[in-house]
């Protein structure tokens, strides 16, 4: 069996660094360390040293120094893995690394896959699979929420809720089952109204947990933005104010930005996925069409639109047709997943033409509101009323504080509603008067549905699939 091999890999980076750390998991770790490892005392076995130790020596091959290095040694179950594990220090230069991290393979050691750390430290039932996937989105969280959501999962907070609401159903199934095998002592009397109010209490909890996660994925994954207007209004100006680079090329030429350019931005603990845009107006230049194209397929996908307008003259045709584009667009989501707005009224240094009032008035001809503010790109006057305004859309400070859970990912969010329709299949059965026994096996598969999340009862392709998008060394 593949579990069985030993295996490693450079677990810290692959760019130069003081140290890097090569680990190696498995029966034949300590084996394998001892063909390559020396103290200056002459000892290299580390079998024989006590767990959870560190000692100083040398990477030798063939009697030759290849580096100084600090070895740790941590002893079956009390590692990550829950496998003996021997840990090298090496100095973190990229060659030297991989020079040693050679060594170790051709010691009967195999190279490690993505993320098969963890998946072994899941097998070895260290950690669930929610907890193994909150290593996996700290490793990769870039932003402040990102990693308080991943520490707060690694600390059990999504196991936690999964499992009472598995103790809960439980709880129904096994009365079900009981009172059916001995209704002496069990009386079903009753019961469907009873249970149909905990499937409704359930539910109402299962619901709000996807609702809430949704919003937190995309905070998470960071939101996407799109800034959309006019030729000229001064979208790229905005790009850059909000990546604090020159990203986009800005020129007094209407038509500058012909393809869609995409750049994060981290506003105060927000991440912005952005996209610049393609002024939106007719044309007949083939290229500027196509740029059109993309940039109405990029508003599509879009949590939040940035509108820009130039204040410096009055409002066109072309402002219209663009938020007609985005009033169609909010249409079309509908209350499910809605779309924020901001109306930006620039270039305010100039001179302003276009009131609040005159914006207002635009998107209300349209049948849709947004929040109205006035900047400058040029001085940067009014870009903090933006920041404030793009904090404030996505509440995120009331997120950190409240210290919720949330589901962290599409899978977890699948099986979530997964198990929340079969509660309402539940209901739905005790609604139309049916037997007990139905009411078990819906229950049976929420419990199962949940049960997938925290990895309990998982099937081998998913938990290879899961482990495939860890970073190797993890
Ligand atoms: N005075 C002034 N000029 C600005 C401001 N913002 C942008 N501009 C100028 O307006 C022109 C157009 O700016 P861009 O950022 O390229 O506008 P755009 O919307 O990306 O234009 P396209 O890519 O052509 O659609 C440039 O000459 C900018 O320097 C501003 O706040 N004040
Ligand atoms: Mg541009």
């Amino acid at each position: 069996m593949k579990e069985q091999d030993t295996i490693a890999a450079i677990a810290t980076g692959t760019s130069d660094a003081g140290i890097g750390i090569i680990r190696i998991s498995g029966g034949q770790a300590f084996e394998a360390a001892a063909k390559l490892f020396r103290t200056p005392g002459g000892r290299s076995n580390p079998a024989d040293f006590a767990p959870n130790s560190i000692h100083f020596g040398y990477i030798v091959e063939k009697g030759e120094i290849i580096d100084e290095v600090l070895l740790t040694v941590m002893k079956a179950p009390h590692s990550y893995t829950t496998e003996d594990t021997v840990e090298i220090n090496t100095h973190g230069g990229v060659f030297v690394m991989n020079r040693v991290l050679q060594l170790v393979l051709q010691s009967g050691v195999r190279l490690a896959e993505p993320g098969e750390f963890t998946k072994r430290a899941f097998l070895g039932g260290r950690i669930d699979l929610s907890r193994a996937e909150a290593v996996m989105d700290l490793i990769s969280s870039q932003s402040e929420f990102a990693r308080k959501t991943a520490v707060a999962q690694l600390e059990g907070s999504v196991s936690e809720s999964v499992r009472t609401l598995r103790e809960k159903i439980l709880y129904e199934i096994a009365f079900i089952e009981s009172a059916l095998d001995d209704p002496e002592n069990f009386s079903l009397e009753g019961y469907p109204e009873k249970l149909r109010g905990i499937c409704s209490d359930l539910l109402k909890e299962m619901k709000d947990l996807i609702e809430k996660s949704g919003r937190s994925q995309s905070l998470r994954r960071g939101i996407r933005t799109v800034i959309a207007g006019k030729p000229n209004a001064g979208k790229s100006s905005l790009l850059n104010r909000l990546v604090g680079r020159d990203r986009a090329i800005v020129t007094e030429i209407a038509g500058t930005t012909r393809d869609i350019l995409e750049e994060t931005a981290r506003i105060g603990e927000v991440l912005l996925c952005i996209t610049d845009t393609a002024g939106i107006h007719e044309t007949d230049d083939r290229i500027e069409q196509i740029g059109i194209e993309r940039a109405v397929r990029a508003l599509d996908e879009a949590e939040l639109i940035l509108f820009v307008a130039d204040s410096s003259e009055e409002l066109t045709t072309e402002d219209q047709m663009v938020v007609r584009k985005i009033a169609t667009l909010a249409e079309k989501r509908g209350k499910a997943d809605p779309v924020q707005c901001i109306a930006i009224r620039n270039k305010t240094d100039l001179g302003e033409k276009v009131t609040q009032q005159d914006m207002v008035r635009l998107f209300e001809a349209e049948g849709i509101s947004a929040e109205h503010l006035s900047c400058s790109m040029t001085t940067g006057e009014g870009l903090d009323k933006l920041e404030n305004k793009i904090s404030e859309l996505f509440r995120l400070g009331e997120i950190l504080e409240k210290n919720e859970v949330f589901l962290a990912n599409a899978r977890q969010t699948r099986a979530m509603q997964d198990a929340a329709d079969a509660i309402a299949m539940t209901m739905e059965s005790i609604d139309r008067g049916m037997s007990e026994d139905f009411f078990s096996i819906d229950l049976m598969n929420a419990y199962q549905s949940l049960g997938t999340i925290i990895g309990e009862a998982v099937e081998d392709d998913l938990v290879e699939e899961i482990f495939s998008n860890f970073c190797l060394g993890k």
